[in-house]
């Protein structure tokens, strides 16, 4: 016999468990794309205590349309490695391009990474961050409902040794940043330099040399790299976006073996 008030204790129980034992990180990472989603991977495989926070009901980001809604995507040779090492299969389209169907590389990245060990908070948004001696060292959060409902209600806060920005185009960490902490962000104009328009080839490459400490404790990974730095946005191709999560997570590692 299902007793309703049980159900709903236990979804009580096991949610705010969840969240209690996540407010004290290595790692935060903001934003549920393919970037965010790799950097969460590889950290929390490497025993880093990890959380994601996505603003969407679903995890993904801008990966489930492919390319105008079209469900696949293209990676080039340098990524295939990242769609083999989780199993997402893959088929050469011409050399050096494969294509994969968007919804299961998607569903998979979330999937591995989950596995690994990642803590994935779907539903809330980073709206905030704390500051403390000129380095970020924790998120101000809110339920998403809140945000879309215009509510006039007060955040609360999180803790993290590292964020990882990974918010795609909008860059929403390190735009907040700018905004609101009095110093320059470790780009060459110490503001969010903005996104250049559409340039595969170089879109790519940049994105991965863009993937570094954006402000103390604040590293970019994916499109937000691009858009902090100053570099073009690629398109449907995504190899970029993989192997700047893997980036990320590396970069975040070793500055936490290095303090540990
Ligand atoms: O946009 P998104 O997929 O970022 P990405 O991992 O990949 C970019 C590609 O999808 C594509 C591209 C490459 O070909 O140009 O656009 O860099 O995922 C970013 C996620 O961050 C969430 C947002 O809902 C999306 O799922 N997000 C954005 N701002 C916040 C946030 C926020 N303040 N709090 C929580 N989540």
């Amino acid at each position: 016999m299902l007793d309703e008030i049980v159900i709903t204790k236990a979804i009580i129980n096991r949610y705010f468990d969840k969240l209690n034992a996540n407010l004290d990180l290595d790692a935060a990472i903001v934003g549920g794309g393919p970037a965010g989603l790799v950097a969460g991977y590889k950290l929390a495989k490497a025993g880093f205590k990890t959380a994601l926070f996505e603003r969407k009901l679903s995890i993904g980001g801008g990966m489930w349309g492919g390319g105008m809604m079209m469900n696949e995507i293209v990676v080039q040779t340098e990524a295939k490695r990242i769609l083999d090492e989780f199993e997402i299969p893959s088929r050469e389209f011409q050399e050096g391009y494969y294509t994969a169907d968007s919804v299961l590389t998607a569903s998979t990245l979330c999937s591995q990474a989950a596995r690994a060990g990642l803590t994935i908070f779907n539903l809330i948004s980073v709206e905030d961050v704390m500051v403390r001696d000129a380095r970020v060292t924790g998120l101000v959060i809110n339920w998403t409902a809140v945000e879309m409902g215009g509510l006039h209600v007060d955040p609360l806060t999180l803790r993290a040794r590292y964020t990882i920005d990974a918010t795609g185009h909008a860059a929403e960490v390190l735009n907040v940043i700018a905004r609101k902490v009095d110093a320059r962000l470790l780009t060459g104009t110490g503001a969010v330099v903005g996104e250049r328009s559409l340039w595969a080839e170089m879109a790519e490459s940049h994105t991965i040399d863009n993937t570094k400490e954006a402000f103390p404790g604040v590293f970019t990974a994916g499109m937000c790299a691009n858009a902090v730095f100053g570099s073009y946005r690629m398109g449907p191709v995504f190899g970029g976006m993989l192997l700047s999560g893997e980036k990320a997570a590396e970069l975040v590692a070793a500055r936490l073996r290095a303090e540990n």
